[in-house]
């Protein structure tokens, strides 16, 4: 992160514990101009050892040796060979096989079998992983419940008559959700909707029915979680360094014991993450075993205990030389409770450029440091017009519309190496939406040089489809 101003806010050092030497970073990165390649971010990201670096190692060793005996029962010592035969078996008969192996594989090894007379959104599994199933609900404005099915071919508001506590719960169970968390009713003007059927069968395009009206034209909003709302609202009055509390959906992710992207809490069970933080060609990044989960501390050194990841699913679409979809999806071994996740943005829900968010991270706060921040450290960020982003002055049509530039074109005020993965937060009716994922940039607080991110607003469809196919 990094943060320049002119009335200036406490310096790094000045913020730091002096009482506290901060541990050696033996295998860190040094982000030096070298590293800086235009447009590309270095990976990985530099690493910053957990204060129970050892603990955390030996535990993590335990994980992965089980992981890898569990990978002898299907490759045995001939290891890799046997598997990829298993693999080519395995998609030559149509077998779905368990979500871990894939994970293992890589990106595009998730192959969804239909039925040659699939169908979306008819409320019957058609495929193997449900991709027909998994994009027939969004929320709109006022999180309005909206559903599509085959029959209506667009989506449409839901009647509140025959609504109940069961089937939100089980319309949340479906997006990925464990229950539901409030209902409201809102007057709407569509002129056409989806009326409840007399029973609830699976899913909410499977229990509804075409309708041309709705009593008092009342329709169904919908809240999954309670999110974005902090249990503290004061911060340091011009610092960089984040108060407690204040950004609870904060995740560190730490590979191999050390912290190495960012990751926000969407959901009790998932995290947002950058695609780049998992490396294709290293394959040790694909394994979830070697990936622990912080979640809501401030401080490196206060670490709480951790969660484990169960699978971790990148964009299919992610391209790492210029970064387009750069987004991925954690699932965690188990939910967490009494965490606040940020909220995820409805559909069209826009902010505009000029927009005050912010962005929050563990990631080096200068350029040539050769350490990430021990504290979690925040900056406001300006949302950037993309058409401005694509000057030949600043990113010369690089940006695309799954991006979102945010910062300061002065410089300054930017996200950097480690903070990847990481939040873009902007705040909306009282609540923080997740509007971005921290991916790249050419260097850190340069001019000209905004801090790019995953436009989340954009990537919604997946983020829902995929919390839908992974639901815990
Ligand atoms: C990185 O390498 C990175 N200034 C993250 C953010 C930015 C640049 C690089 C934006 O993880």
């Amino acid at each position: 992160m990094e943060y320049r101003q002119t009335d200036a806010p406490p310096s790094y050092d000045s913020v730091m514990n002096q009482n506290t030497s901060p541990p050696s970073y033996p295998s860190l990165q040094v982000l030096s101009a070298t590293q800086i390649q235009p447009y590309y971010i270095p990976q990985p990201t530099p690493q910053i050892p957990a204060p129970c670096v050892v603990e955390t190692i030996s535990t993590q060793r335990r994980h992965v040796l089980s992981y890898k005996s569990k990978r002898c029962c299907y490759g045995g010592s001939g290891g890799s060979a046997f598997v990829v035969v298993l693999l080519i078996i395995a998609v030559g008969l149509g077998v779905h096989y368990g979500s871990s192996l894939w994970t293992l594989s890589g990106k595009d090894k998730e192959t969804d079998i239909c039925t040659p007379s699939s169908v979306n959104c008819d409320g019957k599994r058609d495929c193997s992983r449900g991709s027909d199933e998994s994009r027939c609900v969004r929320f709109g404005t006022a999180n309005e419940l909206q559903v599509m099915t085959s029959k209506a071919g667009s989506f449409l508001p839901v009647c509140a008559q025959g609504w109940s506590k069961s089937i939100a719960d089980q319309t949340c169970q479906q997006l990925g959700f464990r229950q539901s968390y409030a209902v409201d009713v809102l007057q709407s003007s569509s002129s056409a909707f989806q009326s409840l059927n007399s029973r609830f069968s699976n899913t909410i395009q499977g229990s509804v029915n075409i309708s041309s009206s709705c009593p008092l034209q009342q329709t169904v909003s919908l809240w999954c979680c309670d999110c974005g709302r902090p249990p503290v609202s004061t911060r340091i009055i011009g610092g960089a360094v984040a108060a407690e509390g204040q950004w609870p959906w904060q995740a560190s992710l730490h590979f191999r014991g050390y912290h190495t992207c960012g990751g926000t809490l969407v959901a009790p069970d998932f995290i947002i993450t950058a695609a780049h933080c998992f490396p294709q060609e290293i394959s040790d990044y694909l394994l979830p075993s070697n990936w622990q989960v912080y979640i809501g501390m401030v401080s490196q050194l206060k670490l709480p205990s951790s969660y484990n990841v169960k699978k971790i699913t990148i964009h299919e679409n992610y391209d790492p030389d210029t970064k387009n979809n750069d987004i991925a999806l954690l699932i965690l071994n188990r939910p967490v409770s009494n965490i606040q996740p940020a909220c995820l943005p409805v559909f069209g829900q826009t902010f505009s450029p000029g927009s005050k968010c912010w962005t929050t991270g563990f990631g080096v706060t200068s350029k040539g440091s050769d350490s990430g921040s021990i504290f979690l450290m925040e900056v406001a960020v300006d949302l950037i017009d993309l058409a401005v982003c694509n000057k030949p002055t600043v990113y010369n049509g690089l940006i695309t519309e799954t991006m979102q530039c945010a910062g300061d074109l002065m410089g300054g005020k930017d996200s950097c190496q480690g903070d990847s993965g990481g939040p873009l937060v902007c705040k909306a009716d009282d609540r923080w939406y997740l509007t971005g994922v921290t991916s790249w940039g050419d260097g850190c607080g340069k001019k000209n040089h905004p801090g790019v991110y995953s436009n989340v607003g954009r990537l919604l469809t997946w983020i829902h489809g995929k919390m839908q196919q992974e639901r815990p």
